[in-house]
């Protein structure tokens, strides 16, 4: 599987964001992920679709949406309208998976789910198939700047072995305390997408450009 990197735009510093995206892009990464809260599924509220809006077309780089939000159908055709092109829901946010990975494929958009850390990989076993993305959590949702939960590994494991056993060329994101020490053993596990936040690009005082190479090739060469 290809190695992306992603990242984690609610760790940026706002009053800056056209010109680090524009960094970001130089150095190199490959999706722009936007966290969605709004207070009721996480106690915590970041980023909504005014900001999307307003980056969307300051690069040509892949939107990606992580909705923390508790009726993600209600919003998948508000991120889908304003240009996202991957949206992620939680499965723990709604019992109708197949409906609402529809309602992504539907408007045209990669479709992915998220985990969190307690929720194992069974209950997404019977739509594997229509998935191109699954987001394991590597910390709980809400926060940037927590710890890494090492009882995710092997759920990567599981749902790496799950779809290569299946065929499927399954896109895994780990999401959450992701730095030197946390790609190696997170791609070892079988993940290939890295979404990077507070503990690898957004350090203070880092050039963001030199951050964001430095992060795709730890990630390569792990
Ligand atoms: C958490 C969110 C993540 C965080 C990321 C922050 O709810 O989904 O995308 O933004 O974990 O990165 P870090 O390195 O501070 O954990
Ligand atoms: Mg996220």
């Amino acid at each position: 599987m290809k190695i992306k990197t992603s990242a984690s735009l609610m760790c940026a510093d706002f009053c800056h964001l056209g010109e680090d995206v524009k960094k970001l892009e130089k150095g190199g990464i490959d999706w722009l992920h936007f966290d969605i809260m709004d207070g009721d599924f996480v106690s915590n509220i970041t980023l909504g679709p005014q900001i999307v809006k307003a980056l969307r077309d300051k690069t040509h780089l892949p939107l990606d949406a992580h909705l923390q939000i508790t009726e993600p159908a209600f919003f998948i055709p508000v991120f889908s309208q304003i240009g996202c092109d991957i949206i992620s829901f939680h499965v723990e946010a709604t019992f109708h998976l197949f409906r609402t990975v529809n309602l992504i494929k539907e408007k045209g958009k990669k479709a992915g789910v998220v985990l969190a850390p307690g929720t194992p990989i069974d209950h997404i076993e019977h739509v594997l198939s229509e998935l191109d993305l699954v987001i394991i959590l590597t910390v709980e949702p809400g926060f940037a700047g927590q710890k890494f939960i090492p009882q995710t590994l092997p759920k990567i494991e599981k749902l790496r072995d799950m779809a290569e056993k299946r065929g499927f060329n399954l896109d895994i994101a780990v999401d959450g305390n992701i730095n030197e020490e946390t790609i190696p053993l997170t791609k070892k596990a079988g993940a290939n997408v890295f979404i990077g936040g507070t503990s690898i690009l957004f350090r203070p005082h880092q050039d963001l450009e030199l951050a964001a190479r430095e992060f795709k090739h730890i990630c390569q060469t792990a």
